[in-house]
């Protein structure tokens, strides 16, 4: 039995496009915590986090002079964020957020870093959002919180809730991978982080790929999953902003987080970047309902 704690994430500061802070509520319509109850665990719905801003009235889409995108948006969201998540842990409760942008990372990892001084992280995402104001060709903060959380970039970004780097470059692992930009491959090689793209996701499967990633990150105090729905193949998967075709099918992700649920080791997770104005029928969202359930240790028997 898990004590999970709902949080909504309803922020779509990181990108350009509408209805991401929607996705909370799509996927709560679809009994997430009824569903998640049902497996025998303790949940409570927290409600959604807001900072000064709301997205659900639009972006802003104001450039600092760094060039990134509702900057002073996204730093706030953060704070507001973290505060929730940490505030969750001290009551011994699992965060489990659902955005919102993936922007809503940088956030949720520094509250869950007030906790965990060698967390390890699990990043599933047809990109590697591990850019830099430097690197970044769209000025989008959720192409860029694994950049800000190992200390790149702007300092009051990287110094969101508490001062510096949340992450060790050998504590992250890609997954599903196969659309990064060129200062995102040049800086994974640099630092050697470890990366499973969608290749290997191809040849090894996904169940191998995450056991090895799970040896990996054996040494953390805790692993933070991040899972951003547009890993997974637009053929299935509709309802997420910038699709990449050639992802990971549901029964694959499926299979590969029966094996993640199984580890002592998950504090925390993100379900991110379901926009459900971009969908059919809230099926994103439904399918999104699913994939929490697998992390919350459902089986197909
Ligand atoms: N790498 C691109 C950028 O920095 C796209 C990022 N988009 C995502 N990330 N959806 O998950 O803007
Ligand atoms: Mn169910
Ligand atoms: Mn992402
Ligand atoms: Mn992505």
């Amino acid at each position: 039995m898990v004590k999970i704690d709902i949080i909504g994430a309803p922020t779509a500061f990181g990108q350009p496009k509408l209805g991401v802070s929607l996705g909370p509520d799509a996927v709560r319509l679809c009994g997430l915590k009824e569903h998640l109850s049902q497996l025998g665990h303790d949940v409570a719905d927290k409600g959604n986090v807001y900072g000064k801003y709301r997205a659900e009235y639009g972006n802003h889409s104001e450039r600092n002079e760094e060039g990134l995108m509702n900057f002073n948006q996204v730093k706030d969201f953060s704070e507001a964020l973290a505060a929730s998540v940490e505030g969750s842990l001290d009551n011994n409760r699992f965060p489990f957020i659902v955005g919102g942008d993936h922007s809503l990372s940088i956030g949720s990892v520094s509250g869950v870093t007030k906790k965990y001084n060698n967390l390890g992280v699990l990043w599933i995402d047809a990109h590697g959002d591990i850019n830099n104001s430097d690197t970044s060709p769209t000025g989008n903060i959720h192409g860029m919180p694994l950049g800000v959380l190992l200390g790149e970039g702007s300092r009051s970004l990287v110094d969101i809730h508490h001062e510096g780097a949340k992450l060790k470059h050998e504590n992250i692992v890609l997954i599903g991978v196969r659309d990064l930009d060129t200062g995102e491959k040049a800086y994974i090689k640099e630092h050697g982080i470890k990366c499973y793209t969608m290749s290997d996701v191809r040849r090894l499967g996904l169940d191998v790929v995450i056991t090895k990633a799970l040896k990996h990150l054996q040494d953390c105090d805790g692993i933070h999953l991040s899972l951003d729905v547009d890993s997974l193949d637009p053929l299935e998967i509709k309802g997420t902003g910038t699709k990449v075709d050639g992802g990971i099918f549901l029964s694959e992700m499926l299979l590969g987080l029966n094996i993640l649920s199984k580890t002592e080791l998950l504090v925390s997770a993100d379900l991110v970047e379901v926009n459900p104005l971009i969908d059919n029928c809230n099926e994103t969202a439904e399918k999104a309902v699913v994939i929490s359930e697998y992390i919350f240790g459902q089986s197909q028997i």
